[in-house]
């Protein structure tokens, strides 16, 4: 065994020290590295969806076609027009907000100021077209037809 020989088992015995003490020193670094560091995790909160409102169906306004009823509503006659037999009574009803009347053009009838929610009647004795109007609001007219 020479000079040279002794030189490389010493060096041989370090390095092999050095290993075994850098695996521990990972060893001991990686147990402590999975203790730490743990992701939390993030629960979602739920967003509570709020229920549709049901929005209610408005009823709809019956409005009588035919008879001896006419409705007034929206500033109009409903029927604007009407066809009746004589000696038929018709009843106008104010089903608007404001005030109205019905007012005959050739002076037949006349309900004066007819008050929301108040109606008017008129029996037709005599065959003929009868248009009338409101005296408040001129371009309501409508026509009653007598036979
Ligand atoms: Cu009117």
């Amino acid at each position: 065994m020479n000079q040279k020989d002794l030189t490389s088992a010493a060096t041989k015995a370090w390095l092999c020290l050095f290993v075994v003490s850098l695996l521990l020193a990972l060893a001991a670094c990686g147990g402590a590295s999975a203790t730490t560091s743990a992701p939390t995790t993030t629960t979602p909160t739920t967003v509570p969806t709020t229920a549709p409102t049901t929005v209610p169906t408005t009823a709809p306004t019956t409005v009588p076609s035919s008879g001896n009823s006419i409705s007034i509503a929206q500033f109009a006659f409903t029927p604007n027009n009407l066809t009746v037999k004589v000696g038929t009574k018709v009843t106008w009803t104010n089903n608007d907000s404001v005030t109205h009347t019905v007012t005959a053009d050739q002076g037949a009838f006349n309900s004066n100021a007819l008050a929301p929610g108040n109606s008017f009647s008129f029996t037709f004795s005599k065959a003929g077209t009868f248009s009338y109007h409101c005296s408040v609001h001129p371009s309501m007219t409508a026509t009653i037809i007598v036979q």
